[in-house]
């Protein structure tokens, strides 16, 4: 049997159930008291989560944006470095074309091809090209054979150079030269090695106008002038006064120091104007100079005669009338030589003026063609000098300032060269068309002989690019020689 329930059990279980209720409630209440502060928590949670991830999504969206703007900076960068690029190789594509279609009836045709294409466009941006030279800004690339080579150029002529002193001549030349010996006033490797340079002369030719600079008292503001960037053309800074480096006379003309005159990059042209490998005086034979150049035998014969004297050169064969070279004596010379060694003479349309002399001892004067021929379609050069490795100037394109103030020709001479080529549509086609311009003299024509010719090998194309969309610009600057083909790379400047 179930035992009854007394009333004591009752109030016991009353009194337990009251008292577990209490608990319960105790607990209930602490469990609320404590429910209620993690609320608040979360609360505070949430909205701080809401805060960083505003700031997050904001930060992203500035980095966004900014990556965009860098993106398409460096698109419009891109666009005008390929476009300034395509400048470049059009030029090049250019001298190729010329180089295997050579008009030797056309010295200019080349400069007027690469000066038509100086501007063109491709599909996201445009090229320019452009030089100054003699104070006048010209479409194209600079063409180095317009100035004279550092590594042939004699004391004389480089003390003709603005701001230029004897000492520096003198380190010029033992730059250049093989040996550590010191001219007078000159700076062998001792010299460099006590002021601690880090360097010494290189002992051989200049590879660069600006390894100019390395040479005692050559100093960078000489050199460059008013060209800070030695890249022939007039950049912004190099035309606003002081406001920027270098200081210069802001008279929108390029004056640009030694770098107008001088290069080290030009290289001889191998091939003839025709295009064929030229002939050597010294080893050819009669036969094969009179097909090549139309002469008869007995001028054939007077040529061959000269090509074996030792000191034999190419600028005699231009200043001395053939009749006098190997010291024949004829009417012709007497002609060439009452003229007062002027060069006149030889030329007249080549009418061997010995029509009267004995006929055993005729030589006829070279006509302005055959001088043509010879000059262009043969070699009489000593590859054991420096000489060999040194292109020369191209009165084509040579500055006034050149032939005048450096190379020292006669004021009107000079001009009537400069006026002679601007007459001639074709430009000069070889030396023989300023042996008979006024002030034409053996001497003269023997400077010229040496330094000059009518064509190049060398040019530096200064190509600045322009995005078309935003305006970007970018440059590439190379120093290309194409008097062989392939045309080559000589330099490869991105400023
Ligand atoms: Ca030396
Ligand atoms: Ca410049
Ligand atoms: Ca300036
Ligand atoms: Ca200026």
């Amino acid at each position: 049997m179930i035992a009854p329930h007394t009333r004591t059990e009752m109030w016991r279980n009353v009194h337990d159930r009251n008292k577990h209720a209490e608990i319960s409630n105790a607990r209930h209440v602490r469990a609320l008291k404590h429910y209620a502060p993690r609320k608040g928590v979360v609360t505070i949670m949430v909205i701080w989560a809401i805060a960083i991830a505003s700031i997050v999504v904001a930060a992203t969206q500035i980095l966004a944006f900014r990556e965009a703007t860098l993106g398409r900076e460096c698109i419009s960068r891109v666009q005008a470095r390929w476009a300034a690029r395509a400048g470049v190789e059009t030029m090049i594509s250019i001298m190729e074309w010329h180089n295997a279609n050579p008009d030797p009836d056309d010295a200019l045709a080349l400069t007027r091809d690469l000066e038509s294409n100086a501007f063109g466009e491709v599909e996201t941006g445009t090229w320019d090209i452009r030089h100054f030279i003699d104070g006048q800004e010209w479409a194209g690339p600079m063409d180095e054979n317009s100035k004279l080579n550092i590594n042939v150029a004699t004391r004389m002529q480089l003390l003709e150079l603005p701001n230029i002193t004897q000492d520096v001549v003198d380190s010029i030349y033992d730059w250049r030269d093989a040996d550590n010996e010191p001219q007078q006033l000159g700076a062998e490797a001792d010299f460099y090695r006590n002021r601690g340079l880090g360097y010494e002369p290189r002992n051989g030719n200049f590879r660069s106008i600006a390894e100019l600079e390395l040479v005692a008292g050559a100093w960078p503001q000489y050199l460059r002038g008013e060209d800070w960037n030695l890249n022939g053309r007039l950049d912004p800074n190099e035309d606003d006064g002081k406001r920027t480096m270098p200081d210069d006379n802001a008279n929108g003309k390029l004056e640009a120091g030694w770098s107008q005159y001088l290069t080290a990059s030009t290289r001889p042209v191998t091939k003839s104007a025709s295009g064929q490998p030229r002939l050597d005086l010294r080893k050819a034979n009669s036969e094969e100079l009179m097909t090549r150049t139309g002469m008869d035998a007995t001028q054939a014969a007077a040529i061959l005669t000269y090509a074996k004297v030792g000191n034999a050169r190419m600028a005699q064969i231009l200043s001395v009338p053939l009749s006098q070279l190997t010291g024949s004596r004829t009417a012709g010379a007497t002609g060439a030589g009452a003229a007062g060694a002027n060069r006149t003479g030889r030329s007249s349309a080549g009418q061997p003026r010995g029509a009267t002399a004995p006929a055993a001892t005729t030589v006829k004067n070279l006509d302005n063609k055959q001088l043509t021929l010879v000059l262009n379609e043969c070699s009489l050069d000593d590859t054991r000098t420096s000489q060999a490795n040194a292109g020369k100037v191209n009165l084509n394109t040579a500055s006034r300032a050149l032939l005048r103030d450096i190379l020292q020709l006669d004021t009107r001479y000079a001009d009537s060269i400069l006026s002679r080529r601007i007459s001639k549509q074709s430009g000069l086609l070889s030396l023989a068309d300023i042996v008979d311009l006024p002030g034409a003299t053996q001497e003269q024509l023997l400077i010229l002989g040496q330094v000059a010719d009518v064509t190049s090998s060398v040019y530096m194309i200064s190509s600045r690019g322009r995005a078309t969309t935003s305006g970007a610009e970018a440059e590439i600057v190379v120093m290309v020689d194409r008097s062989e083909s392939p045309v080559r790379i000589l330099e490869y400047r991105e400023p």
